[in-house]
């Protein structure tokens, strides 16, 4: 069956290996089979609910696309744009968040963990951030959306919000509900520091996360250095659940390598971590590096991304804007 794809991924700098395994692999995939139609979107006015410099965030906006195309997205076949670049998905934003009621929006696990302690200083938008996710979605008639499985909880508001509108207006399937496509395992990369802690672009130890962008040596370094304990590597996967950053680990080299969590034990149970660092920082280095090359080279000719940017609003403008002429009209505008 064709799929309708959409997702995105904030251009807030330092793309890491939990992006990659956890959505733009899987993007990749889907851009490959030539029943998709898919939307990759740079969603840039997600990345202002935290505050951004100005000239940093133009940079991540070309980088972040730099990094789809060097991961293997091509831009003739899929779609790739900058969400401030299409009106449609802030109006759309703004009709939805009159829609939800904030009962649903309060049970958001993500805004409490980025707002933190002193969540009265957080912004509106990071509060309303999963309403602006459920537009952009919802605007295209996506089917599957790929995320990472941070996200599901967002997903699951995006589908009670299409359902509710869908009622309140008496308009049945006008919003397509839409799927997640979370991959089964491995869907959560962790710090390489805290096996508790998701890896993450805001973190402040580099340490924590492979970037997109890292050299060959660098990656080395940080899978060295990376947490483990002082057992030998368990034969069991009942005994990882104790021992997080071993299963991190073993998690991103069976994901990396498309291979099931089993045979990647069969391989290193028993064995020390030295094993299995040495095996994962070369083929971490050998899937990375030439994606870090090419992004290096892309980021060189911003012509060529912008070109690719404004193609991509182009063709996203035609669909979200005649979804969002549909909405105004059914609410009675
Ligand atoms: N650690 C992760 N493991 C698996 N998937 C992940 N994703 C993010 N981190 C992991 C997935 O990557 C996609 C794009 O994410 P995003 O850029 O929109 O923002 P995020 O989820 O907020 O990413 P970060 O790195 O955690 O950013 P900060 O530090 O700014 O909060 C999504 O599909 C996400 O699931």
């Amino acid at each position: 069956m064709s799929k309708k794809i959409f997702s995105g991924v904030q251009p807030t700098g330092n793309l890491h290996l939990g992006n990659y395994l956890g959505a733009i692999k899987n993007f990749v995939d889907l851009n490959n089979d030539n029943q998709n139609e898919c939307i990759f979107c740079v969603v840039d006015l997600h990345a202002i609910t935290v505050k951004q410099e100005q000239d940093q965030l133009t940079n991540n906006i070309r980088e972040t696309a730099a990094t789809f195309i060097a991961s293997g997205i091509d831009p003739s076949k899929s779609i790739i744009f900058n969400q401030s670049k299409v009106h449609a998905h802030a109006e759309g934003s703004w009709i939805l968040s009159c829609m939800a009621p904030m009962g649903w929006l309060n049970r958001m696990t993500q805004f409490k963990e980025k707002a933190g302690k002193d969540k009265e200083k957080a912004s509106v938008g990071l509060y309303i951030y999963p309403i602006l996710m459920a537009s952009d979605i919802l605007l295209y008639d996506a089917t599957h959306v790929p995320v990472g499985e941070d996200q599901k909880q967002h997903l699951e508001l995006t589908r009670d919000i299409a359902q509710k509108f869908n009622k309140d207006f008496g308009c049945e399937d006008f919003l397509r509900v839409p799927e997640p496509l979370i991959k089964k395992n491995f869907s959560r990369i962790m710090s390489l520091k805290d096996g508790l802690k998701k890896m993450s672009k805001s973190d402040p130890s580099d340490l924590s996360r492979i970037n997109l962008t890292d050299t060959k040596d660098e990656i080395i370094n940080k899978i060295k250095k990376a947490k483990t304990d002082s057992l030998p590597i368990p034969n069991e996967y009942q005994e990882l659940n104790e021992r997080l950053e071993a299963k991190n680990l073993l998690g991103i080299y069976s994901s990396i390598l498309d291979q099931t969590l089993d045979k990647t034990l069969k391989e290193f149970g028993g064995k020390n971590f030295s094993d299995l660092k040495s095996q994962l920082a070369e083929v971490l280095s050998s899937k990375i590096s030439p994606i870090s090359d090419e992004i290096k080279k892309l980021i060189d000719d911003q012509n060529y991304l912008d070109k690719v940017l404004a193609e991509g609003a182009n063709k996203a403008e035609v669909i979200a804007g005649k979804k969002i002429k549909e909405m105004k009209k059914i609410i009675g505008f």
